[in-house]
């Protein structure tokens, strides 16, 4: 998907900037250059791009440094919510007062995904306990009930609609009657035309007779920057209040959609990601960049850090990466690591890391640190120190002595062989700022 695409080359971006070894004008042109670059190939409008580029160069070398922030973070964490802006805020959640019946009508050109959308959004809802409703008020497509009768029946939530009525505002007038006593109801409408302005026009009176409490437009993600115009259009006609971006699974133009609808200042709520019913997703602009970035929630990570700053000290962190890492280390790891909370969120946190640790250490479970905890406490001061001593009789002893298994030893020898090399691997990949000062 090229989201992921997109979000793989500004972490290649992003990499260069962990390896410089100074932060200058050099760098961060070399870094607005190769955002630039990603951003385009995602379709994403040129002007939003340099004013992107803007504020991250006036930022990223002018911003005064947050006290024991390197400038390193501070550059990553930029670029971080400059993207996050591009997408737009963070929306309201899809206001739904409890105690009377919220109605929810979608609207959008053929094939943007209304039909699915609906099924989508009921299920969404109903998962969350509200009692929903679907209505099928589309008129103009062959075939419009069946298709969301079935999508309805794969839900099991009840629906309306009249093959035989041809005014699409009074099936959705009957269908509410129907309707009374639901919390949620959510009217799919037709999307086929002669051309867009009657169907704004069709929608608009649809609006003023059905009065729905939230018209939702449903915009194909596949159109790229187009979804401005459509956006605005609509907009204009009847004030939305919130917009859905579908088929972000596939498209080669997601970027281009997404950051061009939320520069109209529609807000929008859900993205679609899939054909499935459950493939519906709520947009939160900075959580979706962490996840586009695989750098996770930075400013959680770095407040952890700071949190377990003390638990390590200076002298050892110096040691480790000076290539010397013994088990007493990995036992003070696995105990500041235990504060922390699991490892693999702690890795996943880590920038630059998201793409490429390695599946054993990211697997290692709660359960086995604290079996390692005792087993690392049942070992003599020595073994400890040179790991590389205990051989087969000792590690009996140990496994006995913890009330392990011999497995258990050897597997702990053994993750302690892929940490130490891990190590090294992260001081030759600069990631030392994370180890400075004592911190981790
Ligand atoms: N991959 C993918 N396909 C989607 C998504 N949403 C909808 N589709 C597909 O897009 C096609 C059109 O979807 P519909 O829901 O019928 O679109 P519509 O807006 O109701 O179309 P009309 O009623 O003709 O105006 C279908 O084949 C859907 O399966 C999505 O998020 N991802
Ligand atoms: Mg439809």
């Amino acid at each position: 998907m090229v989201l992921e695409k997109l979000g793989s080359s500004i972490y290649d971006a992003l990499k260069k900037i962990f390896g410089a070894s100074v932060i200058d004008e050099n760098v961060v042109r070399e870094l607005i250059r190769d955002l630039q670059r990603a951003l385009l190939q995602a379709d994403v409008n040129v002007k939003l791009v340099l004013d992107l580029s803007k504020r991250v160069e006036e930022r990223a070398l002018k911003e005064e440094l947050p006290p024991g922030i390197p400038r390193k973070e501070h550059v990553i964490k930029v670029v971080y919510e400059e993207i996050a802006r591009l997408l737009g805020e963070k929306p309201a959640p899809l206001d739904i007062k409890p105690g009377k019946r919220n109605v929810f009508m979608l609207v959008g050109v053929q094939g943007s995904g209304k039909t699915t959308t609906a099924a989508k959004l009921a299920r969404f809802l109903q998962k969350r306990g509200f009692k929903t409703a679907l209505i099928c008020a589309d008129t103009f497509r062959a075939g419009a009930l069946a298709q969301l009768s079935q999508l309805a029946a794969q839900i099991n939530v009840p629906i309306y609609g009249d093959d035989k009525e041809k005014n699409p505002i009074k099936i959705a007038l009957d269908g509410l009657k129907e309707f009374k006593n639901y919390e949620v109801v959510i009217i799919d409408t037709a999307g086929r035309h002669k051309d867009e302005k009657s169907l704004i026009e069709e929608m608009k009176a649809m609006q003023e007779a059905i009065k729905p409490d939230e018209v939702i437009m449903v915009i194909d993600g596949t159109i790229g920057q187009q979804a401005a115009a459509q956006a605005k259009a609509f907009h204009e006609a009847t004030p939305l209040g919130s917009i859905i971006v579908t088929k972000l699974d596939g498209s080669a133009r997601g970027g281009g959609a997404l950051s061009a609808v939320a520069a109209t200042g529609a807000p929008i709520k859900f993205i679609g990601v899939g054909e499935k019913i459950d493939d519906l997703e709520v947009f939160d602009p900075p959580r979706f960049v962490g996840r586009l970035l695989g750098m996770g929630d930075l400013k959680g990570l770095i407040e952890r850090v700071r949190e377990a700053e003390l638990k390590v000290p200076e002298k050892k962190v110096k040691a480790m990466l000076s290539g010397k890492f013994t088990l007493s280390d990995m036992y003070e790891q696995i105990e500041a690591m235990r504060s922390m909370g699991p490892f693999s969120r702690i890795l996943k946190m880590l920038p630059g890391l998201g793409y490429e640790v390695p599946e054993e250490i990211v697997n290692v479970a709660e359960e086995r640190l604290k079996k390692w905890r005792v087993i690392i406490q049942s070992m003599t001061p020595e073994e400890r120190e040179n790991p590389q001593i205990i051989n087969a009789s000792r590690i009996r002893r140990i496994a006995r002595g913890s009330g392990t298994s011999e497995k258990d030893v050897k597997d702990l020898l053994n993750q302690y062989m892929l940490m130490r090399r891990m190590m090294k691997t992260l001081r030759r990949r600069g990631l030392q700022m994370f180890f400075k000062k004592g911190k981790l």
